[in-house]
């Protein structure tokens, strides 16, 4: 399998993360990729290729021009004042505030786009972003081209980004935009099966009322993790999206059994769906000794659940989301390709 890979990730280096009222080094790192590249060399996954560059309009298509511009602008607007530190929202337009402006200063500008407060933007952090969503799309292209699979080794990840909000760790939504531009480009239905350890609130966001994008996500149940306010079982689409969403949220110390049951039951929705092209959101932070999540997965399990994914037989991209226990996110994602590959 092909890996699509852009060193610019390691312009996102932030400092910082809000954690339980401490300030601690970033779970997501630039460290993740060194460990997952080591990985696929070592097992000879296939050839590891750069990204080709895509320009900005099939990032338009899913993201809120203004959005794009305060993306660009936060790190020297933040600089130009008194701050000493990272980019960080620390006020928000909440529940009784409706947000009529956009406010002026960054300060509040940042609340303003910001969906949490873990997620700074520091110097590097755009054009970071803007390797990934090219490392998407040049896996994409090539899935479109004939490949059967190929794996984008995206960073930052993407599918807390919403059209209008950074947060999560995620600034540009690389599935989102990779789905948005196969529709463009030939394939009628796109489904997106998000693995993540998190619901992707940005993805289901963005496609909430077509039926053109079928997104599924398993993940931790917001009753009890991030993203906290989506992801719920009721929450199934809207408009003509009525019925292209789906949610299989699960309780803390869920383990392979209950979670493959979970699996089993999307791929038989993705099948009945019958979509041109498969876009996985592969995060693996349902591992279980992640240090923010809650599941149980164990390493053999990701071949396991690869192999299931390959049982689809769709031309399929991986799109590298989480996985934060950093010694053992090579094994854990290469389980996957792998085991998709030996399937097919
Ligand atoms: C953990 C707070 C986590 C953000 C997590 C984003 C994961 C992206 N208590 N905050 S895959
Ligand atoms: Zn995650």
């Amino acid at each position: 399998m092909i890996t699509i890979y852009s060193k610019k990730h390691a312009l996102r280096n932030s400092k910082m993360e809000i954690f339980g009222g401490e300030i601690v080094p970033p779970f997501e790192c630039p460290k993740r990729m060194d460990i997952i590249l080591d990985r696929i060399k070592t097992v000879e996954l296939g050839p590891i290729e750069p990204p080709i560059e895509y320009g900005m309009e099939p990032v338009e298509k899913i993201h809120d021009k203004a959005y794009l511009t305060f993306l660009e602008t936060c790190w020297s607007e933040w600089e130009k004042e008194d701050f000493n530190g990272e980019a960080v929202a620390n006020c928000w337009p909440t529940r009784t505030m409706n947000a009529p402006h956009i406010p002026r200063h960054i300060e509040g500008k940042i609340g303003y786009y910001a969906l949490a407060s873990e997620t700074t933007i520091t110097k590097g952090t755009w054009e970071a972003a803007l390797a990934s969503k090219n490392v998407a799309l040049t896996a994409t292209d090539k899935v479109m081209q004939g490949e059967r699979a190929v794996f984008a080794l995206c960073r930052p990840p993407g599918h807390h980004a919403a059209a209008d909000q950074f947060g999560g760790y995620c600034f540009l939504n690389n599935a989102a935009i990779a789905a948005q531009y196969a529709r463009d480009n030939g394939a009628k239905k796109v489904a997106i099966l998000d693995v993540d350890f998190h619901h992707g609130n940005g993805t289901q966001h963005i496609f909430y009322d077509r039926d053109d994008v079928f997104f599924l996500s398993l993940h931790g149940d917001p009753m009890d993790t991030f993203p906290y306010f989506l992801g719920h079982t009721d929450e199934t689409g809207d408009k003509a999206g009525i019925g292209y969403t789906a949610n299989y949220p699960m309780p803390p110390k869920s383990d392979y059994k209950i979670w493959k049951q979970s699996l089993t039951d999307a791929l038989d929705k993705i099948k009945a769906y019958s979509p041109d092209l498969l876009l996985v959101s592969l995060g693996v932070d349902t591992f279980e000794d992640d240090p923010i999540s809650f599941f149980k997965l164990k390493s053999h399990n990701f071949t396991d659940y690869g192999a299931l994914i390959a049982d689809l037989e769709l031309p399929t991209v991986f799109i590298m989301e989480g996985g934060y226990a950093v010694e053992k996110v090579g094994i854990n994602t290469v389980n996957v390709l792998n085991g998709f590959e030996k399937a097919c």
